[in-house]
């Protein structure tokens, strides 16, 4: 079932006409509003005049997320503060966070983009959308809050945690749809399974929406089975404009990304250059009609490839495979972006411990958990138990603090963990093996 029709099954001549068009403006938007691109197009000896097929978009300079830290808090926005009607953040960086603005207008347009998959999910008018991600700065409650509303659902604005009441109120209130990270959509599966329900046969959930981390096949299905409804992959990041970039439709073969809105790359991320079609590698976005944020080929460190091919759904968007990795250091556990300096800068400040830890990441019933493994420095009392415990607890406390999400500490003797001569290996990711 299509929201916008006219857009999400447009004929590809049509469609890069309409992206050449928007593609052209951009350039010309960016050169004239945001000093960064005037300075990046002069320095990349490009004019927004040069534009003149789809193709030109290659002599355009990139964008990475650093650019967007250097411009902290406003340099990148194009518009007035006067026109600003929001303002979010990136989730979970270090340092500086990235800081997305969005007019009325862009709000407008990241609400349809959700509403489309509300729609592929065949849910809309008269359909109870229960919102279990994140209200706040992360994009992900309120995206699906205003796709759901402008898609005509009752939406239950539940944000995460208390997972007792989401689970009564899935039963009562009917929920059709259920939007969140995979990871707690399953603890709200276990918990409803806890309280005595069979959520397949007493819930009237009929799909998930489910996104900002990746979802294993397994965990897939085990969502399916518990919940009794069908999953959809969406997915989005804040920088680009949120959750709705892309998403599954109702054939489940990889995400469509709205084309008519946002220009997709897969480039090589070490040369940078396009891969063949259907190779894996960086994804890459050029947002067609942001106007307060807008980007030219953002790289946003994800791995997927294109899907070949047409859909049997209708829809002319291509589709990217589920994202398998991040080209950079960043880490996602459960739906937190972490990255390994920010383990080392909360170790820092414990004298017990040297500065030698190791991050190993396992998959737990389709969950992931996150031990450090950290050193204590060669005069630490290792055998007095007590003093141990409470190392090990303050470590955690801080981990949590600062992490937010809950890792467990192993304290272990001196010159235990692996040195190396170059790079450190810091990362152990078992995540996919057990
Ligand atoms: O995670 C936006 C979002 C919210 C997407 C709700 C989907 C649902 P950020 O916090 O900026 O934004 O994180 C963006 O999360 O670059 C990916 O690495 C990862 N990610 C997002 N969706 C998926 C997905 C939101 N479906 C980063 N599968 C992105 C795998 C995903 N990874």
């Amino acid at each position: 079932m299509y929201y916008q029709e006219d857009l999400e099954t447009m004929s590809r001549p049509e469609l890069e006409k309409l992206q050449l068009q928007r593609l052209q403006d951009l350039a010309q938007y960016v050169y004239d509003r945001i000093p960064f691109y005037k300075e990046a197009f002069d320095k990349a000896g490009v004019t927004p005049a040069d534009i003149t097929s789809l193709s030109d978009l290659t002599k355009l300079p990139f964008t990475v997320k650093q650019d967007l830290r250097d411009a902290y808090p406003f340099d990148m926005f194009a518009v007035p503060r006067e026109e600003v009607s929001r303002i979010h953040c990136s989730s979970g960086t270090t340092g500086t966070a990235s800081v997305v603005g969005y007019t009325k207008h862009d709000l407008d347009e990241w609400s349809d983009c959700f509403a489309r998959w509300i729609h592929a999910a065949d849910c809309g008018k008269g359909s109870v959308l229960q919102v279990a991600y994140g209200y706040g700065l992360f994009t992900g409650g309120l995206g699906a809050h205003a796709g759901g509303e402008i898609a005509g659902c009752a939406v239950l604005p539940m944000s995460t945690g208390n997972t007792k009441r989401q689970v009564r109120l899935m039963n009562d209130f009917r929920t059709d749809i259920l939007a969140c990270t995979p990871s707690y959509a399953l603890v709200i599966a276990d918990e409803a399974i806890k309280e005595g329900y069979r959520p397949a046969v007493d819930f009237n959930l009929k799909a998930a929406i489910l996104g900002a981390e990746p979802c294993s096949e397994g965990m897939r299905a085990e969502i399916e089975e518990k919940l009794g409804c069908k999953v959809f992959d969406i997915y989005g990041l804040s920088e680009v404009m949120g959750p709705g970039v892309a998403c599954e439709c109702e054939y489940h073969d990889g995400l469509h990304i709205c084309e008519d809105k946002f220009i997709a790359e897969i480039v090589d991320p070490v040369t940078l250059e396009p891969v063949p079609d259907g190779e894996y590698g960086e994804l890459v976005f050029t947002t067609l009609t942001k106007e307060c944020s807008p980007l030219i080929r953002y790289r946003t460190r994800d791995i997927t490839r294109f899907i070949p091919g047409d859909c049997a759904c209708g829809r002319t968007g291509r589709r990217i495979d589920r994202i398998r990795g991040r080209s950079d250091d960043m880490l996602i556990i459960r739906g937190v972006n972490v990255f390994p300096i920010q383990f080392a800068q909360v170790i820092s400040e414990f004298p017990e411990v040297t500065s030698y830890y190791q991050i190993v990441l396992t998959t737990k019933n389709h969950l992931d958990q996150v031990e450090l493994q950290v050193e204590t420095v060669s005069d630490f009392p290792f055998d007095e138990i007590r003093k141990l415990e409470s190392l090990t607890s303050r470590i955690k406390h801080a981990l949590k603090n600062n992490l937010q999400i809950a890792v467990d500490v192993k304290i272990v003797e001196p010159m235990t963990i692996e040195r190396s001569e170059g790079k450190a290996r810091r990362i152990i990711d078992l995540r996919g093996e057990n």
